[in-house]
């Protein structure tokens, strides 16, 4: 096991630091006072278990290596989460300009949904951790989805999980029915996109001027009354 977390380290260490990169995207659009592509952002190192069933899938020995780092590529995965679809295209752009990562693939399953009827971009980067030992480079996997592409993947993977992956034909098709009725509903959202993006920044700008006056606690006496 020893062996596994010195494997598993940099991985560890590239999930934090991206994190609090990809959170500094947000903190700067807000800084700006224009709308945020970024909503909000999870991380995770793959668990053991779920590394050793990829090994399984692949007849890859199950043992830290070389091989194993480069076709296991989601052993650290970030997810970013988006309000609209036109916001994963701003995000992708912005990840490929960047210097302190290196987008060597990506995988369009917007355009080119999964058969389950998952939705989402996926990034593969190559990125620099800094360790002890000098510089290791590790493979990481970003995806990038709107909220409503995360409600439906997190549904269906817990669906996935409980039935070990053999759904009932009737799951399946209300599965598919409702990734449908996900992907509409990120269609009319951006309809209305402009209309949402001025109400949430004169929202935001009406509590910044509220907070401004009466403080956080006064602000909540005054809606109460
Ligand atoms: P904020 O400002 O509240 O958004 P952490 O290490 O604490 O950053 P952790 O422990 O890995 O994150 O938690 P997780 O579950 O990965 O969630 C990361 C961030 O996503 C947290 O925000 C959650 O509040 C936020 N989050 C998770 N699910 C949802 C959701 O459905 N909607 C929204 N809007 N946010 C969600 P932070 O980091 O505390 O910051
Ligand atoms: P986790 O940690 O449970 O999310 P493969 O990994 O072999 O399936 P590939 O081509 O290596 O496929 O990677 P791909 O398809 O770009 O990304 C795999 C990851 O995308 C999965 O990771 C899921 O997170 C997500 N994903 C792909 N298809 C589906 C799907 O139909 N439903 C849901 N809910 N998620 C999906 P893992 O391996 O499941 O790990």
């Amino acid at each position: 096991m020893g062996q596994w977390s010195l494997f598993l380290q940099p991985y560890k260490q590239a999930v934090d630091e991206l994190k609090i990169k990809l959170k500094g995207i947000r903190s700067q659009y807000e800084l700006e006072d224009v709308h945020t592509p970024v909503e909000f952002i999870t991380g995770r190192v793959k668990p053991l278990a779920s590394i050793y069933d990829k090994t399984l899938e692949r007849e890859m020995v199950f043992e830290p290596s070389e091989q194993l780092a480069e076709e296991i590529q989601d052993i650290a995965g970030l997810r970013i989460m988006c309000q609209f679809v036109d916001d994963i295209a701003t995000i992708v752009a912005t990840l490929r300009k960047r210097n302190d990562l290196e987008v060597i693939e990506e995988r369009d399953y917007i355009s080119h949904k999964k058969p389950s009827g998952y939705r989402s971009y996926h990034i593969i980067i190559k990125y620099p951790v800094q360790t002890i030992h000098g510089e290791v480079t590790i493979l990481a996997e970003i995806q990038i989805r709107t909220l409503a592409m995360n409600f439906w993947a997190s549904i269906e993977h817990s669906l996935n999980y409980k039935y070990e992956g053999e759904l009932p034909t009737e799951i399946s098709h209300r599965l598919e029915r409702a990734a449908e009725a996900a992907f509409r509903l990120d269609e009319e959202m951006s309809l209305i996109r402009d209309e949402v993006k001025d109400a949430q920044m004169y929202f935001s700008a009406f509590k910044e001027t509220a907070n401004r006056r009466y403080g956080n606690s006064g602000m909540k006496e005054r809606r109460l009354k």
